[in-house]
């Protein structure tokens, strides 16, 4: 069955499954959502009605409709389970998962759209406040990361073992969000040999943000 996409080019979490896909070889339909123009294409009626969230990305795949970009790359990794994203025994798989949630839960939400426009709407803040609100949950997360690779990396070229899984998957994502607010990122060594490979592959670079059909 087809794969449709609900996506938006600068969305990092968008950017996570379309690596995924691209990892597991799928073929699947953009559906670009602006998350800016018209006061949000993720907030209309249309979209509410495949993610009442009305936040991207979201997955389709016939009737069936997922938001959440950790659960849509576990539901692709249960359904198409080559090349795995999450291998190895259940420990192995356990802290993969530690340090895509890393990402996940604790760095990316904190520098969501929606929360970086409350800050500057309802609490006021100036724009330097908001860059130094997102730099500072980056670099909190990056420094757990930043240690965590070092104990994890196989190879120094993936954040666990020496294959890519879930959490390189979600770190890459997260640097460009860094680069965005031009955080300096010289203080992550590991991190940044790790992006700089992923960087390289194939699935990874076809998945930047800047090469999506919706790119500006
Ligand atoms: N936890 C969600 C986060 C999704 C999310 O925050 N998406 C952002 C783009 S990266 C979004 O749609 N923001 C729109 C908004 O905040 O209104 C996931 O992993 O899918």
């Amino acid at each position: 069955m087809s794969l449709k996409l609900y996506t938006f080019w600068r969305s990092s979490a968008a950017f996570r499954v379309r690596i995924a896909l691209n990892l597991k070889g799928l073929s699947y339909e953009s559906v670009p959502k602006h998350l800016l123009r018209d006061g949000g294409e993720q907030s209309k009626a249309d979209y509410l009605a495949v993610n009442p969230q009305g936040l991207v990305p979201a997955l389709q795949e016939g009737e069936f409709l997922l938001g959440q970009s950790l659960a849509i790359c576990e539901y692709l990794e249960e359904t198409r389970p080559q090349p795995p994203l999450l291998p190895g025994n259940a420990r192995d798989r356990a802290t993969i998962r530690s340090m895509a949630l890393a990402v996940a839960c604790d760095i990316h939400p904190l520098n969501n759209l929606s929360v970086l426009q409350y800050l500057r709407r309802e609490l006021g803040q100036e724009e330097a406040a908001v860059t130094g609100w997102t730099c500072h949950w980056i670099t909190r997360g990056f420094v757990a990361l930043e240690e965590l690779i070092g104990r994890h990396s196989g190879d120094g070229r993936h954040c666990f073992g020496s294959a890519v899984t879930l959490a390189d998957v979600c770190l890459l994502p997260q640097v460009f969000n860094a680069r965005r607010v031009q955080l300096d990122l010289a203080p992550f060594p590991r991190l940044l040999a790790v992006s700089r490979y992923l960087e390289s592959l194939p699935a990874f670079a076809a998945a930047r943000p800047e090469v999506q059909p919706d790119a500006e």
